[in-house]
């Protein structure tokens, strides 16, 4: 007979009664950290009948008291004890983008998948929807409640610091920030004078229909560059920009001179100048 699995299970027992005292580390991974977090306000508000039917499953209720609040919430953020390393989001790979949105009180991040929880050193708050907790290393945590969120609001965010957050999946991902233009604006275009081909860049505050016509000085239509529904952003790469390859709608060359070019957002126009210079 061979003895070592069941010698092997108990020391795997012992080290799970251990783990139980502890009772902030809810999943019993070890470490008291964000996961334990996001586990308590995953059951926010709910009752907690004891004995419980499975005293080695999870308990969100932390100080056992039959409620999930935001005691629990205190209790496990005072425990926080497994922090990430400063370095580390950068060696997270799933990335998860935010869409940053200027507004009278702050910002409002726009994230492209729902997210349980981000972390960082500065997180001001302005939105009741979540919950703010302070970790003993002085990072601030943004909670979302029972279900995670799309949207954020806050009072500030500092985008040079790094960002952490959990997913929809319960993934640890590193939050990027993408920021978005609080107006629409026509930008110079470039080359300018140019000779034979230009780009035209915007960037738009809100999604919309774009169509940039150019005419001649006389308001004869040479040429339309219908760019469709676009998202909201910036559009001044070259690879973005919209671009004119200085032809007509037959594919000739036009003339050198001054063209005027109107772009069209929704119900708003806007207008440049350009020269080809041959
Ligand atoms: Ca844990
Ligand atoms: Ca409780």
């Amino acid at each position: 007979m061979d003895f070592n699995p069941i010698g092997v299970n108990v020391v795997t027992a012992s080290v799970k009664i251990g783990e139980v005292l502890k009772s902030w580390d809810i999943d019993k991974s070890g470490t008291v950290d964000i996961f334990d977090l996001v586990f308590v306000s995953r059951h926010f508000g709910e009752t907690i009948t004891y004995p419980l039917p499975d005293p080695t499953a999870p308990n969100p209720d932390v100080d056992g008291n039959g409620m999930v609040d935001v005691f629990d919430l205190v209790l496990v953020s005072k425990h926080f004890g497994e922090e990430i390393m400063p370095g580390a989001p950068t060696l997270l790979d799933v990335y998860l983008t935010a869409t940053v949105i200027r507004t009278r009180n702050g910002i409002k991040l726009k994230f492209e998948r729902p997210v349980w929880a981000i972390w960082s050193e500065n997180i001001e708050p302005s939105d009741n929807a979540v919950i703010v907790l302070k970790t003993p290393k002085g990072k601030s945590l943004a909670l979302a409640l029972r279900e995670p969120v799309d949207e954020l609001s806050l009072r500030r965010i500092d985008p040079s610091l790094p960002i952490v957050g959990i997913d929809s999946d319960m993934r640890l991902v590193s939050i990027r920030l993408k920021n978005m233009p609080d107006r629409t604006v026509l930008l110079p275009n470039y080359p300018n004078p140019f000779n034979p081909e230009t780009w035209i860049p915007f960037q738009l505050a809100e999604d919309a229909d774009v169509t940039i016509r150019i005419y001649d000085l006389r308001g004869n239509l040479i040429k339309t560059l219908d760019l469709g529904h676009l998202k909201a952003g910036y559009y001044t790469s070259r690879s973005s920009a919209a671009h004119w390859d200085g032809r007509n709608e037959l594919g000739e060359r036009v003339a050198s001179g001054v063209y005027i070019y109107r772009m069209k957002v929704g119900d708003k126009a806007f207008t440049g100048k350009m020269v080809i210079l041959k």
